[in-house]
């Protein structure tokens, strides 16, 4: 086994304000980070017990990895966990073999060994990683981190405050309630919640941000099922420009609701005014973070930042449709379904299985091939949540235009790589199918992605 101090290089886990313009490590458009994952202790608030988590790097969130578009981003990445893993790189359009699916786009990285990830970086924006292998259990003890990759000429980023958010269920000594993990009581409803929210590895803690002038809050997050809504202030107004990386139109909200591995890029007009972080998806005002202004940035400064997502939506006129039927879960109308081969109860399948959930009658797997698509063809995912949750429905290797109704029931046409979808809604999910390989297009809520609710995409 590599001894971890021998590969573990120093990171800087800068939250705020992210200065690292480019690592010390790039060469030739190469930019080399290593990631060691293992277990660790983290305190989530000053005087706090040692939590006992899993992380990168021993860090809680991972390292931010900072990269330039266009660079080949390599990761010599070391498991030092004692069950397999592997990374997942959420929302880039990546080389299928590095798109980190065990099972099906690669072997686990076994306990010991180490795994190379190299693969370049098309679009500019907030992406991050995390571990796919049993996600449901190594994302909620903390396997994830940060990814921004940056235009060369973004001159407003020294303005950027990271804000990565999660939601831990933890016991009255701060240790993971690990008992709960597989519960199919959680499976089968909205997924695991928590009870200790955290912005950035910590409880309620102090973000710097810019004396004043403009700042843009950059939204991640890593809660394994629970969908957070956030306001600053008393309603201080937020103006969106990027949804899940991508540039977008923008437009004001006052609310900010953040589903499961979805992120938010958000300019507030005058950082002198930013006091309090609130979640108040539960009803109560819930204390997120506390700003700092910081006198060592130039004040009255005016972001730029682009309206147009990273590509248009495409023609379609000559679209391959593929309807996908989400049936299943807790007070659902799905009797039975077919599993490995064989139509089961749903009870039995929840009994045995642990499975809950079915796409077109067929509990999701890496078996299950929603639709065979020849590259360069326009696919629409008709999607039909026809269950009584809420789901955050995520497509590797692209992303997808879709008429979002999140922002309200007019919809908004946004380019993303994870929708929330209500109870009851249908969407099209539209992408143009350019890049070859074996996707998984599966919920988000990782508990449902585990018991059902994943299927893949062939794209050929
Ligand atoms: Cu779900």
């Amino acid at each position: 086994m590599i001894n971890r101090r021998k590969f573990l290089l120093n990171f800087s886990s800068t939250f705020v304000l992210t200065q690292l313009p480019r690592s010390a490590h790039a060469k030739n458009g190469i930019i080399h980070y290593k990631l060691v994952a293992e277990a660790a202790d983290h305190t989530f608030y000053p005087n706090a017990q040692k939590s006992k988590l899993s992380l990168y790097n021993q860090q809680c969130p991972g390292p931010t990895i900072h990269a330039l578009k266009g660079d080949i981003l390599e990761v010599d990445f070391l498991n030092l966990l004692d069950e397999p893993t592997t990374i997942h790189w959420h929302g880039i359009r990546n080389l299928n073999d590095m798109d980190g699916v065990p099972g099906l786009t690669q072997k686990a990285v076994e306990p010991g060994e180490t795994y190379t990830y190299r693969f370049p970086l098309r679009d500019t924006g907030l992406f991050w990683y995390h571990s796919h292998a049993q996600a449901w259990k190594q994302v909620a003890k903390g396997l994830y981190g940060p990814l921004l990759v940056r235009n060369v000429n973004d001159e407003g980023h020294h303005r950027d405050v990271l804000l990565v958010i999660d939601d831990w269920l933890l016991d009255e000594n701060e240790q993971l309630q690990l008992d709960s993990l597989g519960s199919l009581h959680d499976w089968s409803h909205g997924g695991r919640h928590g009870n200790f929210f955290t912005l950035n590895g910590s409880s309620n803690p102090e973000i710097v941000v810019p004396t004043s002038g403009q700042c843009k809050l950059r939204f991640l997050s890593a809660a394994n099922a629970r969908i957070m809504k956030f306001e600053l202030n008393k309603k201080t107004p937020m103006k969106i420009v990027a949804i899940d990386g991508s540039p977008c139109a923008p437009f004001i909200i006052d609310e900010l609701t953040v589903a499961p591995a979805q992120r938010y890029d958000v300019i507030i007009e005058d950082s002198s005014q930013l006091a309090e972080l609130t979640e108040i998806s539960t009803g109560q005002s819930l204390m997120a973070a506390r700003f700092l202004t910081t006198k060592n940035i130039q004040t009255n400064y005016n972001i730029s930042f682009s309206h147009k997502p990273w590509y248009p939506p495409p023609k379609i006129a000559q679209a391959k449709i593929i309807d996908i039927h989400m049936q299943g879960g807790a007070m659902g109308n799905l009797a039975s379904a077919v599993f490995a081969g064989e139509s089961r109860s749903l009870r039995y399948l929840a009994q045995n299985e642990a499975k809950l959930w079915a796409f077109n009658g067929e509990i999701g797997g890496y078996g299950l091939t929603l639709a065979d698509i020849t590259r360069g063809d326009t696919a629409i995912l008709r999607v039909w949540n026809d269950t009584r949750w809420r789901h955050a429905m995520h497509l590797h290797g692209q992303h997808f235009w879709v008429n979002s109704k999140e922002f309200g029931e007019q919809g908004r046409q946004v380019l993303r790589d994870t929708y929330l979808m209500q109870p009851s809604e249908k969407a099209d999910l539209i992408f143009v199918a350019d890049n070859p390989g074996l996707w998984l297009f599966h919920c988000h809520m990782l508990e449902h992605h585990a018991s059902g609710m994943g299927g893949i995409i062939l794209v050929t």
